[in-house]
């Protein structure tokens, strides 16, 4: 098994002491050594320590990236505290449900994200501050109008705080993060990943990938999710390389950069890889060769991957992973990349396949469900753990939700979910949240959603809705499409709004009431459904 820290902030401690003036971040022109890192760190510690941070408390973040991000993830752990990973395009549903599910004490967020938050803050009793990145002004003089119940705090006025603070690296044991991931049924909850985790993880992660000091990650993943954070950044601060950071993903920018030939690994969701090679085709030249190219989170194809191969000269190493298990499995560095699978468990974890109904072991080429087993599967759910509990066997093995098998050589495929869940340019959708939100409109007799397949995306949300017939849609069905989209909008992130509406008589039910989505998919595959179809 491969050693480790303990935790990322250790990591980090290591580094700045081996390596002080080594780069460790590069973002918007700046660079952050090791030292400055550490020491950014250290201030956010401090400073929260001192605001009255106590160990185990929750602090959300709600930003996009930046080294600000970074540094109160670590300043975060430095003071004892959990953090709590908010998707920057949550809304107010979202918002709402996680901060109050998480009791959040503080809440880091920016001036972009403030009026969002403002619209809830009211029903979230924890929350006894929100510290506001970037401002040049007082931060309750912000865009989010009316008086602000919960204070606002500059970060200058949290950093420049005063006072030792008692920080050291924390109990591998203790929980680092928070990350809400929805299921089937009810609202969604909180994995806890404990310190252990992350940093046994990254260090199979790092061995099976030969990630070291003289590597260059080239990172436009969001860090707000376990493919960005523990992946991208953990594993930079655990090998003590470097990473160019960047807000978000822009094609025309991430080909730019590579073709200046200073990156060494490149990881992103399967959309990123379609849109480099859209992107490839308006340039002559190609980037030189990289040594890593990983793709995750969603299913890579294999004409991506085959067109990859041939434009770009490299087979992307395609890895599986999710938040409650961070990751699990992993195609070699040094042998066969099999297009379509996602190889073999990392060092020192474990993977089996089970028959659904039994939850037994089956044997290899036979399709069950995913479990996982090791020191990367998480601590449990915050705060349920008859959830927890039904999450995992008596000995240990953490039940997936994919669907998949093993070849006789040892290569895990993903062929489906045992779940429902869309997923779209890597992010996660449930359509039991969407379907809560259009219901509330009073138009709406039922809706079902689903995905559908979609050229950039994967796969992409799709509507049907059953039009009350005792309310009357003036405006005609595309007006009333266009408003339950924005009532999505308004209350969800905004990829999970369906990008097509269809309004159908009825949904197809089996004998127990339960909607057919297959059927229902079928027929709108074949184009014979609805009145009306609305777009986004
Ligand atoms: C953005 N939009 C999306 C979307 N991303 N719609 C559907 N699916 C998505 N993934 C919408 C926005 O809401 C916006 O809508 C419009 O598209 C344009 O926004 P944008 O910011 O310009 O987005 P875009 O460039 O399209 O973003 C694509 C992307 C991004 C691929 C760069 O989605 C992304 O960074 N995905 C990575 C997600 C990720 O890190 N997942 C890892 C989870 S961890 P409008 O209407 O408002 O204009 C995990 C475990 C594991 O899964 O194994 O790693
Ligand atoms: P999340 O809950 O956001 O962590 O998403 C994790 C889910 O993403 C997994 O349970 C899988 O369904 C999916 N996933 C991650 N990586 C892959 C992959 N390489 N291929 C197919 N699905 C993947």
């Amino acid at each position: 098994m491969p050693t480790h820290p303990g935790s990322i902030v250790q990591a980090l401690l290591n580094a700045a002491d081996g390596t002080p003036e080594k780069p460790a971040l590069l973002f918007g022109g700046d660079t952050w050594t090791y030292r400055r890192l550490l020491d950014d760190a250290l201030a956010w510690g401090r400073g929260l320590h001192r605001w009255g941070l106590r160990p185990e408390d929750r602090i959300a973040l709600f930003l996009d990236n930046t080294p600000t991000f970074v540094a109160a993830y670590l300043g975060t752990h430095l003071a004892g505290g959990i953090a709590v990973l908010v998707n920057t395009q949550y809304r107010q549903v979202e918002l709402r449900h996680i901060l109050s599910d998480a009791d959040a004490r503080l809440c880091l967020t920016d001036r972009q994200r403030l009026p969002e938050l403002a619209r809830v803050e009211r029903e979230l009793p924890a929350l006894e501050a929100v510290i506001v990145t970037g401002a040049t002004e007082t931060p309750a003089d912000g865009p989010d109008n009316g008086t602000p119940t919960v204070p606002r705090l500059s970060a200058e006025e949290v950093l420049l705080a005063d006072g030792s603070g008692d920080l050291r690296a924390p109990d591998p044991e203790a929980t680092a993060l928070l990350i809400y991931t929805s299921g089937t049924t009810g609202p969604s909850k909180g994995a806890m990943l404990s310190h252990r985790n992350m940093a046994a993880n990254i260090a199979a992660i790092a061995e099976a990938w030969r990630w070291t000091a003289h590597d260059r990650l080239l990172l436009a993943l969001p860090l707000f999710h376990v493919h960005g954070l523990t992946v991208g950044i953990n594993g930079t601060l655990l090998t003590g390389a470097t990473v160019d950071l960047r807000s978000r993903f822009d094609a025309a920018e991430i080909y730019a950069t590579l073709l200046r030939g200073e990156t060494t690994m490149f990881f992103g969701v399967p959309t990123m890889y379609t849109r480099l090679l859209a992107e490839a085709q308006s340039h002559a030249d190609r980037p030189p060769p990289l040594r890593l190219y990983v793709s995750g989170s969603g299913p890579l194809s294999v004409q991506t991957f085959e067109e990859f191969r041939e434009r770009f000269g490299h087979p992307i190493l395609e890895r599986y992973g999710m938040t409650e298990t961070l990751m699990n499995l992993s195609n070699p560095y040094a042998g066969e990349r099999r297009p379509g699978t996602v190889g073999q468990p990392f060092p020192g974890q474990e993977a089996r396949i089970v028959d659904v109904a039994t939850r037994q072991p089956i044997t290899d080429e036979r399709m069950g469900e995913i479990e996982v087993r090791g020191p990367h599967v998480f601590k449990g759910y915050w705060r349920r753990p008859d959830a927890t509990a039904a999450a995992f066997s008596a000995d240990g093995w953490f039940a997936t939700g994919d669907l998949g098998w093993r070849s006789s050589d040892g290569y895990y495929t993903i062929a489906g979910r045992a779940r429902e869940l869309i997923i779209s340019g890597g992010y996660n959708i449930y359509p039991r949240e969407v379907e809560e939100v259009l219901q509330r409109h009073p138009a709406v007799a039922e809706a079902a959603v689903l995905g559908l397949p979609d050229p950039d995306y994967g796969e992409q949300v799709v509507a049907a809705v059953v039009v009350r017939p005792d309310v009357a849609t003036p405006n005609g069905p595309a007006a009333l499409a266009a408003d339950l989209i924005a009532l999505c909008r308004d209350q969800l992130a905004s990829y999970k709004k369906p990008r097509r509406l269809v309004f159908v008589d009825s949904l197809p039910r089996n004998a127990l009431g339960k909607v057919q989505k297959h059927v229902l998919r079928e027929r709108i595959e074949q184009g014979d459904q609805g009145t009306a179809t609305g777009r986004a």
